[in-house]
């Protein structure tokens, strides 16, 4: 081995260091890469606990109970707008809804979609959109969820928090509002 063979490597190395020391402050001046090893969701417990309160919605308990005050559990057969029922939301826009939300809309007095699966008591954050040209009022059959309702005016958006009856089975819903549901407007809540 040379010695003038070591010098004509140098530059190679030097290149290397450079390009390696560029990276390195590269992913350094990008501190999500360094500090955030996942992606955050968009909503985080904080973030969306804030989203609720924001656009009127009850608020969840850690153990995913829906409350009707900071210590009182909501109760989803109380008379509905009571202090005790799950609280229908102001108008939302969709990007205030949390992911596994349930979205329905309105089209010509029908629901669509009519059917939507739920999970055995789980928090279940229902919203509903009209997209044509009338109010509507999307309640339950059942006396048990008679505090599960959203009422909304024409092109409004809005969104309840409940939790998910105990017991499996389908729970019809329908619109309230005159002749709705004669025409159609109706549905089936799964719980399983
Ligand atoms: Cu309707």
């Amino acid at each position: 081995m040379s010695p003038r063979k070591k010098k004509d490597n140098l530059p190679l190395w030097m290149i290397v260091g450079v390009i390696t020391g560029a990276m390195i402050m590269y992913l350094a001046s990008n501190d999500e890469y360094i500090f955030k090893s996942k992606r955050q969701s968009p909503y985080s417990k904080e973030s969306w606990e804030e989203k609720r309160k924001l656009s009127g919605l009850s608020s969840v308990s850690d153990a995913g109970i829906v409350l009707a005050s900071e210590y009182e559990p909501a109760r989803n057969n109380a008379s509905p707008n009571s202090p005790d029922a799950p609280k229908q939301s102001d108008p939302i826009e969709k990007s205030d809804l949390p992911e596994d939300a349930i979205l329905l809309h309105t089209d010509g007095k029908k629901f669509i979609p009519n059917s939507f699966k739920v999970a055995l008591g789980a928090p279940v954050t229902l919203a509903l959109k009209s997209e044509d040209e009338t109010g509507h009022i999307l309640m339950f059959n059942d006396e048990s969820l008679r505090a599960v309702a959203i009422g909304l005016s024409s092109g409004e958006m809005r969104a309840i928090t409940f939790n998910a009856p105990e017991k499996a089975g389908e729970y019809a819903f329908h619109c309230d509002m005159l002749g709705h549901k004669d025409e159609g407007e109706t549905g089936t809540m799964i719980v399983e």
